[in-house]
């Protein structure tokens, strides 16, 4: 049996050549998910892209399968990443997986503990740097110098690359390009990549239009939707606790063009949307994933959207990888003694 992952299934739009080699956990193909609860209310034809799906359970399978990938043909000796902890966790996977060794650098106490578990399981040199997103990923760049190491982080040209898949599938499964993207926004690396996917499909002939590309931020972390410097970023949803995001500028070039916009919303929307979207929808997506939707909750009645428009929202990550946030705002369990008069008590 051949693994079908982004590699094998979309070659011929990809920089790949004989000497590549075809690295797969099987990541892409994420489920489209219909949310007809919340698009009835919201007044919107509603999907969620689900990427907790992949193998490592975010978006960052899609770009990191390439970026190992040529970091192999390149004769790389290892890897090396700055993370809020889906990149590292993502990172350790494909470097175990490809026989190289892995360095992370995650800001101490701020990552998810999954995503922690996975660096390590996958037996990655996890360093905790006692200081923000930023400024691992300075000390990330430095190291690679030094060492000749890999950098996959979303300064890697192929990671942004690989994730422009995400707009191909949007295209492939609804037969045209939706009217509006939403997704949340770290150091925007994936914006840009979903905008240049849609490009690309155009100009292959294969998608008629470019969506409305809608990047959200968390409120305490916004230096996109402020227009200002983030020295101190700060929000429940740690995958996009960053200040300074290194694609920036392309991302805002990306969402001018695309008739888009940057946007913020609060942790409370963002824990809001994520339990709407787990008790009403089935879903579990972590935090981040959710200020897509937490954004259509405040904005589309103010006229984001035009009724009736086709929206995906990318739900970037998987809930299981931030069990403790989840479960602090979920209530606890019933405990009672191992009998059936007990149950019936508590269930009444
Ligand atoms: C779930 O893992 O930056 O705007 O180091 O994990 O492309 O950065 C993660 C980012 C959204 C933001 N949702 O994407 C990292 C990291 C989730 C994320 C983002 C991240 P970008």
């Amino acid at each position: 049996m051949k693994m079908k992952g982004i590699l094998q299934r979309y070659g011929n739009m990809l920089p790949i050549n004989p000497g590549t080699p075809l690295v797969s956990l099987g990541e892409g193909g994420t489920p489209l998910i219909p949310l007809e609860s919340l698009g009835e209310e919201l007044g919107l034809r509603l999907y969620a892209k689900y990427e907790g799906a992949n193998p490592t359970g975010s978006f960052k399978d899609r770009g990191m399968v390439l970026a190992v990938a040529k970091a192999l043909e390149a004769g790389a000796k290892g890897l090396v990443c700055a993370s809020t902890g889906n990149t590292s966790a993502s990172a350790a996977a494909y470097a175990a997986r490809s026989g190289l060794p892995c360095t992370v650098l995650l800001p101490k106490g701020k990552v998810a503990s999954g995503k922690l578990a996975q660096a390590l399981i996958h037996g990655a040199r996890v360093v905790s740097i006692r200081g923000n997103f930023d400024e691992a990923l300075g000390l990330a760049l430095a190291l690679s110098r030094e060492m000749g190491l890999a950098v996959v982080n979303s300064v890697n040209r192929y990671r942004l690359w690989g994730q422009r898949s995400v707009a191909w599938e949007m295209v492939d499964e609804l037969g045209r390009s939706p009217d509006a993207v939403v997704l949340p926004v770290g150091n925007a690396g994936n914006i840009t990549a979903g905008w240049a996917g849609f490009v690309q499909y155009r100009r292959a002939g294969k998608a008629d239009s470019i969506p409305a590309m809608i990047g959200v931020q968390a409120e305490g972390a916004a230096p996109l939707a402020f227009g200002k410097p983030c020295p101190a970023p700060e929000t429940v949803a740690t995958a996009i606790r960053i200040g300074r995001p290194v694609n920036g500028k392309k991302a805002s070039w990306a969402v001018r063009m695309s008739g888009g916009k940057f946007l913020a919303v609060s942790d409370e929307e963002i824990l809001g949307a994520q339990r709407r979207l787990a008790a009403d929808e089935g879903v579990f997506a972590e935090p981040a994933s959710c200020a897509g939707i937490a954004s259509l909750l405040r904005y589309a009645g103010q006229g984001l959207i035009p009724r009736g428009s086709m929206v995906v929202a990318v739900l970037t990550g998987n809930g299981l990888k931030d069990p403790d946030t989840a479960a602090a705002g979920a209530g606890a369990p019933l405990e009672i003694d191992a009998e059936a008069g007990a149950l019936r008590e508590a269930l009444s």
